[in-house]
């Protein structure tokens, strides 16, 4: 059966002509979005490495990214105002943006314009000379990674590679929420090359944390309690920082919900997440977390497996009116 979730020549030829034909005309910025993720950030780099006239750009390099282009030297230009772009533009490329609102800098007027992204839906305004690029895959870095392998393959270099799996990486949560062809940009990656996968995972993901924060998940770690709700288990700390990723660490002890505290300057913070089978039974934690608003005050919200929510309350009345909440759900036979 025919895959035409494939990015195909269909789509990365003309993308190849216009890149070319920008480049002719002048320099050609590729800007990144201004979450400045692994994926925008890789996606961005790696294809401005395919041609002398390209530059990377960007407002903002989040964590991962600033460590990930540290350690692999690779450059982007930080800009804040459209007169940061080099002058005598051919054009202008944006990667991983689905609003001109999301590329953090004003884009100068009259001047034609790519964007490559990857979300499902985007408010561009196309002018004539314009391209839009999308493709339903589970990164940015996967258009680029078979864009330049079709048409640079010089580029993909090991710093490249390892940018663009990075990238894929991130987004895709770790090839959990996935589409198979995101296995087949991976093989493109990895092939020919001397990259160890096993331990550039393990080196994306302990760079992540650093020595102080290593010893703040631990500590967090160590607070934790398991508690029965209604149907429900729920494992729950509290900590001082990285909330998301001690949630996550809680939810592989196999519960059905992680809840994680943290209280600084009088604000309460809640994130909790619920694995994928107690979300299919019944859980919405983002409806968890609005009634938990709803019943002390503050704001809540999220998706049904992730969500969160912030108020002036202290952690102890927070936690109970969040199990409290959960109590109340009924578990449905999937
Ligand atoms: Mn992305």
């Amino acid at each position: 059966m025919k895959n035409d979730n494939i990015p195909n020549q269909d789509v990365l030829t003309p993308l190849h002509s216009w890149i070319s034909n920008a480049c002719k005309n002048g320099a050609v910025p590729v800007i990144s979005g201004k979450n400045g993720d692994m994926d925008t950030i890789g996606s961005a780099i790696s294809l401005a490495a395919s041609h002398p006239n390209m530059m990377a750009c960007g407002t903002h390099l989040g964590r991962i990214s600033r460590r990930v282009c540290e350690e692999l030297n690779a450059p982007l230009k930080m800009v804040s105002h459209k007169s940061d772009l080099p002058r005598q533009l051919g054009g202008i490329v944006v990667v991983d943006a689905a609003s001109p609102g999301q590329v953090g800098v004003t884009l100068p007027e009259n001047i034609p314009k790519c964007i490559i992204d990857h979300h499902t839906s985007n408010s561009w305004e196309l002018m004539k000379d314009d391209l839009y690029v999308n493709l339903p895959v589970s990164a940015t870095a996967e258009i680029i990674a078979r864009y330049l392998n079709m048409n640079a393959p010089e580029t993909l270099t090991e710093p490249v590679r390892k940018l663009l799996l990075a990238g894929l990486l991130t987004d895709s949560g770790r090839f959990k929420h996935n589409n198979s062809d995101s296995f087949k940009t991976a093989s493109i990656l990895l092939e020919n090359t001397n990259i160890n996968y096993a331990e550039f995972v393990e080196w994306l993901e302990t760079n992540e944390v650093n020595d102080s924060e290593r010893g703040s998940l631990v500590r967090g770690l160590q607070r934790s309690k398991a508690t029965i709700s209604g149907n429900w288990s729920i494992i729950h700390t509290y900590c001082g920082t990285l909330e998301g990723r001690l949630a996550g660490l809680l939810l592989g002890t196999g519960h059905d919900i992680s809840l994680v505290c943290r209280t600084r300057g009088g604000e309460t913070r809640m994130t909790a997440r619920a694995s994928k089978q107690a979300v299919a039974q019944g859980i919405r934690l983002s409806e968890i977390m609005s009634k938990v608003a709803q019943q002390i005050g503050g704001e809540g919200g999220g998706h049904d497996g992730a969500a969160g929510w912030t108020g002036q309350t202290d952690k102890i009345t927070a936690e109970t009116s969040f199990i409290s909440h959960v109590a109340r759900i009924t578990r449905s036979s999937e």
